[in-house]
């Protein structure tokens, strides 16, 4: 739970008011103490739901989740050899038979494109290890590459320190390789007994001096050792991404969740945790978004202490009616994750069908611009690179979110806008039906695109309803309506000039907290809507 209190749904009379944060209460001297996960109680109401729901907010590794907005994918391993997209776990690893392998590569295209962190398939669920395990020979270094000696992540770590880009890393809980090969780990029925990680491994010490003492079975036991590896020798580790893909299972197998997560939190305490509590996946892997992606979420059971997520695809999450069938508010934001390519692994040119940049802005705008963070995986090719046909998408469509989004046509705006910039300056809208911000510039801009933000670290998401007036002729026009902004809200409409514009909050959880509001100009283009 967060210190910070917060004002809690008194109207507030002047029409614009700046606030410090730290200075806020409620007019009846009650203060309501902001939390990532609430419990709904027996006596609850279904306004006090809403207040409760109104109060949770993102973790500060959340925060920065989305603040990255928008980041890669790289999915890399035998597969890109074999051109399948699940291995079977019985491949040779002399079928990895990469030559050379340019990471300095992966991250220029990807800081073109303006992608902030990168996850990177350290182990796919055909279970070869893309850097030096001390805990298998199945990986880099029983394959080709640098004669065994390669270590394909840490090249990448290395890129990431160079190019600014933090690193995540994808090390899948299905192992086909330790399900299929003799004397395999995973579900081979063994006892759960008190286990030192990391194990101690003869000429290969740790650096890091932590130990940890878990209850677990073997494959648990070498999913951890794994995971000490990978937390302690490559740089901070921003995500970690546990898939919930199984394409066979074997002996009952369980996860020792609560012990991983011990352990990330430990060795990695800026890292994300995505398909558990921290992150969750969107529902589809095509890149399509909700129209109203929530992300305070309503639970049955308390998400800190469950170890199973099911996947959420219901088209409509978080709801104000769904949030009153609750038994815990949690917020637990969602990555659009999509490929460029069609599948998640290269295959081949040119008949491997690859999104043109019309196709990647469009679900960028629609995912960043929705509540959502954009994974957008990137496949290396079998020389270790980003195919050109990629690199050509991802530039264009950095160049076109630099032009677009680089420059906020509000600025020099009279009102409210003056007193935009800073930490902990947030506009609160005043309680009632009059709930409106409008924004005037010195001279007419023409404009298709408004981005809205609210203070989600602060007072959550809670505009349910808005819309964004023009002034034309001396008359409002309402260019575009949306539902819930939360950390931010693209709207897209045909192109309009005016030097007045008006967003009116429709619907709201409490007292709404906008803390950044900006208009843009994109070149319009065939094939993006305008909405
Ligand atoms: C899925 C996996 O089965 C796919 O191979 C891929 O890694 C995708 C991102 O997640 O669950």
């Amino acid at each position: 739970m967060k210190r910070q209190r917060l004002l809690t749904g008194i109207g507030i009379v002047t029409a614009f008011l700046l606030i410090t944060l730290s200075s806020c209460k409620r007019d009846d001297g009650l203060y309501m103490p902001v939390a990532h996960t609430l419990p709904v109680d027996a006596d609850d109401t279904a306004d006090s739901i809403l207040i409760k729901a109104a109060h949770v907010v993102p973790t500060p590794e959340q925060v920065a989740a989305l603040q990255d907005e928008f980041i890669a994918f790289v999915h890399f391993g035998p597969n890109t050899f074999t051109q399948r997209e699940w291995g079977t776990g019985r491949e040779d690893p002399g079928v990895f038979d990469l030559q050379i392998l340019d990471t300095d590569q992966w991250c220029r295209a990807m800081q073109a494109a303006g992608m902030k962190r990168v996850i990177f398939t350290a182990k796919h669920h055909d279970g070869f290890c893309l850097w030096q395990s001390r805990y298998t020979r199945h990986g880099v270094m029983s394959s080709p590459y640098r004669s065994g000696k390669g270590d394909v992540l840490k090249e990448l770590s290395a890129s990431c320190r160079k190019y600014g880009i933090k690193l995540g890393i994808y090390l899948s809980p299905a192992d086909l390789y330790q399900m299929e090969s003799p004397g395999g780990l995973y579900g081979n029925l063994s006892e759960y007994t008190p286990r030192q990680i990391p194990r101690p491994v003869e000429g290969r010490p740790f650096e890091n001096k932590t130990t940890f003492r878990f209850v677990v079975d073997d494959y648990n036991e070498y999913y951890l050792n794994q995971l000490f590896e990978l937390l302690t020798e490559y740089g901070p580790i921003h995500e970690v991404w546990l898939d919930g893909a199984h394409p066979k299972k074997k002996g009952g197998q369980k996860y020792a969740f609560r012990a991983w997560e011990k352990l990330i939190r430990t060795l990695a305490p800026d890292a994300v945790i995505f398909g558990r509590q921290d992150i969750r996946w969107c529902g589809n892997e095509a890149g399509r978004t909700r129209k109203s992606e929530w992300n305070v979420i309503p639970y049955s059971t308390d998400p800190v202490r469950i170890d199973r997520f099911e996947d959420i695809t219901a088209d409509s999450v978080g709801y104000r009616e769904q949030l009153l069938q609750a038994r815990f508010l949690h917020y637990q934001p969602a990555e659009t994750n999509t490929s460029i390519r069609d599948g998640w692994f290269y295959r081949d040119e040119p008949s491997q069908r690859v999104r043109t940049a019309e196709e990647v802005y469009d679900i960028y705008e629609r995912a960043v611009g929705g509540n959502s963070i954009f994974l957008l995986n990137i496949p290396p090719n079998r020389q270790g690179r980003f195919p050109e046909r990629d690199v050509a998408v991802l530039e264009t469509v950095g160049r076109r979110i630099r032009k677009t989004y680089g420059k906020n046509l509000l600025e020099g705006a009279r009102g409210p806008l003056e007193v935009l910039d800073g930490d902990n300056q947030t506009w609160m809208l005043p309680k009632g039906k009059n709930r409106q911000l409008v924004i005037t510039v010195p001279r007419p801009v023409t404009v298709n695109r408004f981005v809205i933000q609210e203070s989600v670290a602060t007072h959550s998401e809670r505009i349910e309803a808005h819309a964004l007036d023009a002034r034309v002729n001396g008359e409002w026009k309402e260019m575009a309506a949306g539902t819930n902004v939360g950390y931010k809200r693209i709207l897209r409409f045909p192109p309009v000039t005016s030097n007045s514009f008006r967003i009116r909050i429709l619907r709201s959880r409490l007292v709404p907290a906008i803390s950044e509001v900006s208009a843009h100009f994109d070149k319009p283009s065939a094939g993006i809507p305008s909405e």
